[in-house]
């Protein structure tokens, strides 16, 4: 049994996105960030830093983005959200989430200017692929999807800007699992600070 701890638009997007692509049953737990539901004795029990997402399997707490798409994506391995046959790959993808997990988030929070700096270094690593990991959609695909979405919501950069990064966010929007992700969300209601 799978249960997945979110907020709308947050980090947990990525997960949930996932879930929707492997296409099995999970139980959804919305939680709200106004309402402090990350902060509560019950959801610390799961993931004492109270972030979400966490997703618990068969009563066992996996928190954090890159540990949850990794146990997704090999647990439903017919999914095919990570190179099966390519230990090279493989890894490369973990060091694309490794990177975007410790290096593209915090900069959010760093201005504008670090921000600018950062997504545009990712731009560039993305080139012209189609997808980050050798033209394979995989997860590390979702988990950057996840930041860059969240980037042009709250720093609206200007037209022209990141145009690999715009391409791929479109060939993100495309995927039905993408889109019943943020349907899902989206009528729930995003409560993200600014
Ligand atoms: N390193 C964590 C980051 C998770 C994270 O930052 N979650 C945020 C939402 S995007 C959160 O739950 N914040 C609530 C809080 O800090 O109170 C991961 O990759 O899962």
């Amino acid at each position: 049994m799978l249960t997945l701890y979110f907020a709308p638009g947050s980090s947990s997007m990525a997960p949930h996105i996932a879930l929707h692509e492997i296409g099995c049953p999970f139980e959804p737990r919305p939680l709200s960030f106004h309402n402090h539901e990350t902060r509560t004795p019950e959801f610390r029990a799961l993931n004492p830093p109270g972030k979400v997402p966490v997703l618990v399997v068969d009563g066992r707490p996996i928190p954090e983005v890159l540990a949850i798409l990794t146990y997704l994506a090999r647990a439903y391995p017919d999914a095919g959200l990570l190179p099966r046959d390519d230990l090279v790959a493989e890894a490369q993808a973990l060091a694309w989430m490794s990177f975007i997990a410790s290096t593209v988030h915090p900069v959010r929070k760093q201005g504008l200017e670090v921000a600018r700096s950062t997504y545009q270094m990712v731009d560039d690593m993305l080139g012209e692929k189609d997808w980050v990991v050798d033209g394979r959609y995989s997860i590390a695909d979702i988990h950057l999807f996840r930041l860059f979405w969240r980037f042009r919501r709250s720093l609206d950069p200007g037209p022209g800007e990141f145009p690999n990064l715009v391409r791929h966010y479109d060939r993100m929007m495309a995927r039905p699992a993408v889109r019943k992700t943020i349907e899902i969300e989206s009528a729930i209601g995003y409560q993200l600070p600014a």
